[in-house]
């Protein structure tokens, strides 16, 4: 279950394409999943959230659902101790460090009513740091260990890709200007947005965006700019709460 700007349900998306693994959609809008039928699943009215028919099992919090029961190969984990750690380890910064402050980024650069300079400033600053987290850790490794853990790609890498696949927006930014200083992060992310499996996400999120009447980057369709957007929402003429 899923909204359709929302980074975080795209990295769910991205881990049961990468696992073919069996799936059906429900798109909600943003207005519906403070309310049920979604509220029922998730109490914390936030998406993504699953239902899985073969387990019984109902999941919210995108960081639990790495549907590791289906990964019956570790295709994207490891089985002994030290690595289980060490993904965890990548899944809980992403889960704390990533996802809450890039998405405070984006909310103040273009979705809060009034323009806070200072806000932006120490999210974006906040995204650097974070971005350079992830250059030390990614230097640390083997030229023939190209992501975090081990030398095989994991959820722990996925994870990171929806919210860095955003960044440029969110930042106001070139990607040269994204990534500078950050080049083994670049690399690597470049590396992840190539995969069949993201592509493929990325082809559903551009179908589900179209069906909500939302252009690429969230913006609503009849309006140009995400500038003309800004303006909006600082008129009162946009509604979020
Ligand atoms: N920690 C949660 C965050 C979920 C979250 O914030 N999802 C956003 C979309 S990316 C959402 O549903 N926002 C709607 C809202 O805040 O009301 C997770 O990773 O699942």
């Amino acid at each position: 279950m899923n909204t359709s700007p929302g980074p975080n349900g795209w990295k769910t998306i991205f881990l049961l394409e990468e696992l073919s693994l069996n799936y059906e959609f429900k798109s909600f809008h943003f207005d519906d999943i403070k309310k049920p039928p979604f509220i029922d699943i998730n109490p914390n009215g936030r998406i993504p959230a699953i239902e899985d028919p073969r387990t019984g099992l109902t999941l919210w919090e995108s960081g639990a659902i790495i549907v590791e029961q289906y990964d019956t190969d570790n295709r994207l984990k490891f089985d002994d101790m030290i690595h289980r750690n060490l993904c965890n380890q990548l899944l809980h910064f992403h889960m704390s460090g990533q996802g809450p402050y890039f998405g405070q980024c984006g909310w103040f650069q273009h979705l809060h009513a009034k323009k806070i300079q200072s806000a932006i400033d120490i999210y974006a600053n906040e995204i650097k740091r974070v971005l350079g987290v992830l250059e030390i850790v990614l230097s640390k490794k083997g030229d023939d260990e190209q992501w975090l853990v081990g030398n095989k790609m994991t959820y722990a890498d996925m994870a990171f890709v929806p919210w860095n696949f955003r960044l440029s927006e969110v930042l106001m930014q070139s990607w040269d200007e994204v990534f500078e200083g950050t080049p083994r992060v670049r690399e690597w992310h470049e590396k992840l947005v190539e995969l069949p499996s993201w592509k493929r996400a990325l082809e559903h999120r551009v179908r589900l965006m179209d069906e909500q009447r939302l252009q690429w980057n969230g913006v609503p369709k009849g309006i140009e700019t995400f500038a003309d957007y800004e303006e909006k929402i600082e008129k009162g003429e946009m509604k979020y709460d």
